[in-house]
């Protein structure tokens, strides 16, 4: 009898039945019934689910950790309070997985009322960077308002990024630019991961500038009646947006395993502003 062939089209069914979870002898004995030589049929099952099984491995990998912001350094015990530049800010809570830091005192009051008061007059429905493709769309998930300052825009944005550098240890020019969002009662922000998502088609071209988000830092503006805080829900976290405190959080890796699932909880009375800036790998230009 001649040597039977292993086509594609075999390949793709033997595939098929793997992903459908159907064990190897099964396939096996489906391939003798079809009229398969035994020793034919083991050759190409035992090649085919190698290299599916190969695929499968390098795709499910989590990906390197990179270097990423941190506010505390080095080991040694936790200090109350901590010098970021131009002003000693309090270290309120710090939790190691996910990597959060929540500061108080970060801001003056005046800074909060400030940086509202050069925001308010450029708030738009708050658009996110839609991953498919690049481009910003309006996002149902984000029902704020919101708008960017260029990084470095004026006195104030440029104290605040500088004040951000000292107290993470990262770079001004990681940095993107400032983003101010107002969420009315009712709005919310729903739990998302802020690092592109390597798996869409969209993520490489964003990646070009700057590389990924490594870090996060969220700056609450005022204190909303009731409502709005920043929720972590993996660890079960909430932490509550006063007006002049900020929460730090990183990922060194782009993977639902950082644990940094967040996001803004409804605003039940009042309006919530943040600041938020997203720091990258490399310089964001
Ligand atoms: O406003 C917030 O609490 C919040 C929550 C989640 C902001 C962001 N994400 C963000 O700006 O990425
Ligand atoms: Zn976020």
């Amino acid at each position: 009898m001649s040597a039977q062939a292993i086509t594609p089209e075999l390949r793709q069914w033997i595939i098929e039945q793997a992903r459908a979870g159907v064990q190897p002898e099964a396939v096996l004995a489906s391939m003798k019934t079809s009229g398969w030589q035994e020793d034919v049929a083991i050759a190409a099952l035992e090649d085919t689910l190698r290299g599916f099984l190969d695929e499968r491995a390098t795709a499910n990998r989590l990906p390197d950790p990179v270097p990423v912001p941190e506010p505390l350094p080095g080991a040694g015990g936790m200090p109350a309070r901590l010098w970021a530049g131009d002003r000693e800010v309090d270290v309120v809570l710090s939790m190691h997985n996910p990597r959060v830091v929540v500061f108080g005192n970060f801001m003056t009051h005046a800074e909060c009322d400030e940086l509202m008061e050069l925001a308010g007059r450029r708030l738009a429905r708050s658009e996110t960077v839609q991953t498919d493709t690049g481009a910003s769309e309006v996002n149902a998930a984000r029902t704020s308002d919101g708008m960017f300052f260029e990084r470095g825009e004026n006195p104030l944005c440029q104290r605040i990024e500088a004040r951000i550098a000292a107290l993470v240890n990262w770079p001004v020019e990681n940095g993107e630019g400032i983003q101010i969002l107002r969420y009315r009662p009712g709005a919310e922000y729903k739990p998302h991961y802020d690092y592109f998502d390597p798996a869409q088609p969209g993520t490489p071209t964003i990646l070009k500038r700057g590389g990924q988000r490594v870090g996060t830092v969220v700056m609450y503006l005022n204190t909303p009646k009731v409502g709005g805080g920043t929720t972590f829900p993996d660890v079960q976290l909430e932490v509550a947006p006063v007006k002049g405190h900020a929460v730090f959080f990183s990922y060194d890796r782009a993977h639902p395993s950082s644990r940094t699932l967040h996001g803004g909880a409804p605003v039940v009375e009042g309006e919530k502003w943040v600041a938020t800036k997203w720091m990258r790998e490399g310089v964001f230009r």
